[in-house]
């Protein structure tokens, strides 16, 4: 039995990279919707509605867990997912704000992320309710999906962009900052650099792959088999560019069926 992730594009392919580092023994059944992404600027309802269609679609390859590997439709889709299906379903965001806890030391954490995650305020709410003394500052940076979909993530306009986008973030006084959408990570070396050293980035990929590992083990159905997994990855969009992308990001050959 396979993991299945989803996402609204290549951005869950973060979280796929940490679980193949930290569970290699586990198989990835993975769906990326980059013929209707970005997911940012869409109502709550319609983002709902296109992930309960992917979980429709990867549910008949029985699964043993989702992972709703994108902030936008963790906080517009999760509750109504797990409620749904009988399987564990984990998002990224509270992943991500335990991450954020743990890391900071003077309380101040900044959150970036799409539209719709930073309007829903899932990670004030998830920060808030671990520790009630953090401040958060949110910003969206509605710029860098697209960007990172089409592979522009090592570009100069990528660079101009992120500068662009983090002028305001970059004033406050944040010992940490929240990578609130899985896209950001490609985007991590020059969002640290604009940035600058004394702000930590905290990617909610490492702690998603270890609340999986968590689950699949208090359930005991980790992978025990000793055979390299091979995974499979589908996209709704241009296969060309999917797999560019995500043969770049995870060093390795991949089986995309478009
Ligand atoms: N990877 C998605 C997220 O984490 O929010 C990006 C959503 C989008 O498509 N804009």
């Amino acid at each position: 039995q396979a993991i299945a992730i989803l996402d609204s594009g290549v951005g869950g392919l973060t979280v796929v990279k940490e679980v193949m580092r930290q569970l290699p023994r586990e198989k990835v059944i993975y769906f990326g919707d980059t013929a209707r992404t970005p997911y940012g600027p869409r109502s709550s309802e319609e983002v709902r509605k296109f992930t309960e269609q992917i979980v429709d679609f990867l549910i008949e390859f029985n699964p043993k867990m989702i992972v709703i590997a994108c902030n936008t439709a963790t906080a517009a889709a999760l509750d109504y997912i797990s409620a749904k299906v009988s399987i564990p379903v984990i998002g990224v965001i509270h992943p991500g704000a335990r991450a954020a806890i743990s890391a900071t030391k003077t309380g101040h954490i900044g959150v970036i992320g799409t539209l719709g995650t930073i309007r829903s305020g899932a990670y004030a709410s998830a920060l808030k309710e671990l520790s009630p003394y953090v401040e958060v500052i949110s910003q969206a940076c509605p710029e860098f999906v697209p960007i990172v979909e089409k592979g522009m993530f090592r570009s100069e306009e990528a660079k101009l962009v992120v500068q662009d986008s983090l002028q305001d973030i970059r004033n406050y006084p944040i010992d940490c900052l929240i990578l609130g959408c899985t896209h950001y990570p490609f985007l991590a070396d020059t969002i640290q650099e604009v940035m600058g050293h004394n702000v930590k980035l905290i990617s909610s990929a490492d702690e998603t792959a270890r609340e999986i590992s968590t689950i699949l083990y208090d359930k005991g159905q980790l992978a025990r088999g000793v055979e390299t997994p091979i995974h499979q990855f589908f996209c709704s969009g241009d296969p060309q560019i999917f797999k560019k992308i995500a043969q770049e990001w995870l060093g390795e050959q991949i089986n995309l069926t478009p």
